[in-house]
């Protein structure tokens, strides 16, 4: 509503109770009815007398409820839960050599854009931390129109061919005679699915690694996945692959804690990326790019068309050309994040598309998919989705027309309107000439058929912490699925892909090793390739990271503000939690503010933690069940814990000594001792602890 109607009349029509708010006095602004009709009473419906029924005649609660009734569009099929921003795209490096893309010429330009993280299975209500694929897509708003790349949190898919996807989807999704599991691949028709289709288990090592669990949508890297082509003004073709790498690097949580977070706060990466924008620490990502030539394509013992297929750094390294930041948090969660239509389709001149048949199939069902999520064929119009530049044709009416065009002409070639619309052949977007021939076949190509040698490869240059939880993901999403011949055919694959993870999955089933299934052409040794570890490039900061110190009663003041400060000069933030949310009384007397009361505020919502306080504030805490779920889950999920006091009887409790040589209790005896604890806590997480904690085969 831009503007409120003049106040009617001034005469109430019947009593109010007195808590009701009303501009009729305050000049405020009017409540009115779509129509703008003045709305005198919005708490009671209209009745004969106080107790009888109400009347049809209505038009206000009529008005009200009906357009309450049809608030819900479709959420989307797949990616129905995301999260998004406002930001730019800087370039830093000009590819004028590579593409006549406006937006790629310049260093130092800069376009608007809008980005949209997601989940990929659950539905819209559902949780931020299943293990799941993350969607990573950005429209940039480009002079030229609007350029969508809708990627992905891995660098490959789980299919090769368009025609699988309603299948894979309709997999992984909740079972459709039960309903259930919501937001989750840990069931008999994901993994039967899965068993069948063995071009799939490179992305199932990815999946199961701990990108599918990451701490933040802040800390994921970002990928085109398929190949693409950039074009430049002579008309020579490079292929591309897009990557987006978090400035604050990648870090990931464990099972248990994302399992915990699923609970103790369900928007626990929303809130994060909201929350991250609202104070000013704008997450940015660089954009690197995989350039090649086509005779450099044909080299590769691999096709760059086949989606479940990377390119190794180490092949083709990655350029960086330009940087993504986020610095706005959108108005309103419907009129953008859930309104804005993303679409592979949208491409700007200089850029095109390749005949990967995954992408291929894609250009056509994302508009599709609007049609029914958006309602018809105008959503192009809502402002999210608009071009920011201008637009013109002779497309007309159809639901939801917003424009009202002008004059006679909606048609072209035209004698009456010489000003209007017209084809530029200079300007306009031209697909490269590649040449095509063929016979029409339905095949999939020899060259797709090396289904298991990068699968092999990304698992072997993973960490060994990695690995482990790779065979511990394998171990818990096989142990939810009850038909055993499912969980067999599962493991003959990943006997294909390395044989000791197999047998350890095998024994962590309590299963025998079945034999390896048979596979087209032979498994490659491929060398590692560092790259696609995220441990191996991880970086020690505390940067967009949150440290939760839980304060008892007297604590000493100057050594929370020595942990703050040291947390701070480390890029991160301290959270205080204790007994009450009203505040906690530090020794020298000041109430010092509370983030979380204790039960509200669990250790899984921090990279960190400290416990500080007297020795009578901490007996108190030690008596408490949250207090020491705090201390037993920090250590459970590997982390630095700062202890700044005698906390004997909190830790006894929660079952751990802190003497037994764990690089990761770090004294807070004196203020001095806070910079130890944040540049030991910046380092990450105690990977040596996990075999203690958590056993594996
Ligand atoms: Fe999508 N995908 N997809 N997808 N996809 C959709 O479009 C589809 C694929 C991706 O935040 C839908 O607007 C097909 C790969 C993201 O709004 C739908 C195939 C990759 C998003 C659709 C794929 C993606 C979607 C559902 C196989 C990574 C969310 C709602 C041929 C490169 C965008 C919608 C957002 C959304 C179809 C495979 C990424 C149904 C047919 C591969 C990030 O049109």
């Amino acid at each position: 509503m831009a503007k409120s109607p003049p106040s009617p009349s001034k005469a109430p029509t019947a009593p109010r109770a007195e808590t009701h708010q009303t501009a009729d006095d305050s000049g405020g602004v009017v409540l009115t009815t779509n129509q703008g009709i003045p709305v005198s009473d919005n708490q009671n419906a209209l009745t004969v007398g106080p107790r009888g029924p109400t009347l049809l005649e209505d038009f206000v609660l009529r008005e009200k409820i009906t357009h309450f009734d049809h608030e819900r569009i479709p959420e989307r099929i797949v990616h129905a839960r995301g999260s998004a921003a406002h930001g730019y795209f800087e370039l830093t490096q000009s590819l004028a050599a590579y593409t006549t893309a406006d937006f790629l010429q310049r260093p130092g330009d800069r376009v608007p854009v809008f980005a949209r993280f997601s989940t990929v299975a659950g539905g819209a209500g559902s949780v931020d931390l299943p293990r799941d694929v993350r969607g990573f897509a950005v429209k940039f708003y480009t002079g030229q129109g609007n350029f969508d790349l809708v990627g992905n949190n891995i660098p490959v898919f789980f299919i090769q061919d368009a025609m699988k996807f309603p299948d894979l989807v309709h997999a992984v999704k909740m079972e459709p005679h039960t309903g259930y599991p919501q937001a989750a691949s840990a069931h008999d028709n994901f993994w039967d699915f899965i068993s069948l289709t063995p071009e799939s288990f490179h992305m199932i090592m990815w999946a199961m690694s701990d990108r599918a669990i990451p701490r933040s949508l802040r800390m994921m890297e970002g990928f085109g996945v398929h190949t693409f082509r950039m074009v430049n003004a002579e008309g020579a073709s490079t292929f591309v692959k897009w990557h987006w790498r978090p400035t604050i690097g990648s870090q990931s949580v464990v099972w248990d804690e994302a399992v915990k977070i699923s609970g103790a706060d369900p928007d626990f990466h929303r809130r994060d990326l909201h929350e991250a924008i609202k104070a000013g620490d704008f997450p940015e990502w660089e954009l690197g790019l995989q350039l090649f030539t086509q005779d450099e394509a044909d080299g590769f013992d691999f096709d760059v068309l086949d989606p479940t297929k990377i390119i190794p750094e180490e092949v083709v390294p990655l350029i960086v050309v330009g940087r993504l930041v986020l610095d706005r948090n959108p108005d309103n969660f419907f009129a953008e994040t859930e309104q804005v239509a993303f679409c592979p389709a949208n491409i700007v001149p200089g850029l095109d598309f390749s005949n990967d048949p995954l992408l291929q199939g894609r250009l056509f069902s994302y508009l599709d998919t609007q049609l029914i999520r958006l309602g018809g064929p105008n959503f192009h119009q809502i402002p999210i989705n608009a071009p920011k530049c201008p637009f013109a044709n002779h497309q007309r009416d159809g639901h939801m027309q917003m424009m009202v065009p002008k004059g006679r002409v909606n048609y072209e070639p035209n004698s009456f309107d010489p000003q209007g619309p017209r084809e530029s052949p200079s300007l306009g977007f031209r697909t490269f000439p590649s040449r095509e021939e063929g016979d029409k076949v339905r095949l999939r190509p020899e060259s797709f058929a090396d289904h298991f040698s990068q699968a092999r490869q990304f698992y072997l240059s993973q960490t060994p912490p990695e690995q482990d939880h790779i065979a511990a993901a394998l171990i818990f999403e096989l142990s939810k699925v009850e038909t055993p011949a499912v969980r067999e055919r599962v493991l003959s694959r990943v006997i294909n892909i390395d044989k000791a993870l197999a047998t350890r999955v095998a024994k962590g089933l309590g299963m025998p090793l079945p034999a390896p299934a048979e596979t087209p052409v032979g498994v490659k040794d491929l060398p590692p390739s560092p790259p696609l570890s995220l441990l191996a490039k991880a970086k020690a900061t505390l940067a967009g990271r949150k440290v939760g110190v839980l304060v008892a009663e007297g604590a000493d003041a100057r050594l929370l503000a020595a942990v703050t400060k040291a947390v701070k000069a480390q890029g991160g933030k301290v959270e205080v939690v204790a007994e009450t949310i009203g505040g906690v009384t530090l020794d020298d007397g000041t109430l010092q503010p509370v983030h979380h009361r204790v039960d509200g505020g669990p250790s899984v919502l921090f990279d960190a933690v400290a416990v500080i306080g007297p020795k009578p504030g901490a007996e108190r805490l030690g008596g408490m069940a949250a207090a020491q779920t705090f201390v037993r889950d920090a250590y459970g999920h590997l982390k630095v814990i700062g202890v700044g006091g005698d906390f004997t009887t909190l830790f006894h409790k929660a079952g751990l000594t802190t003497d037994d040589n764990d690089a990761g209790f770090v004294g807070l005896m004196k203020p001095a001792d806070a910079k130890t604890f944040a540049d030991r806590a910046a380092a990450g997480r105690i990977w040596e602890r996990e075999p203690k904690v958590r056993p594996l085969p």
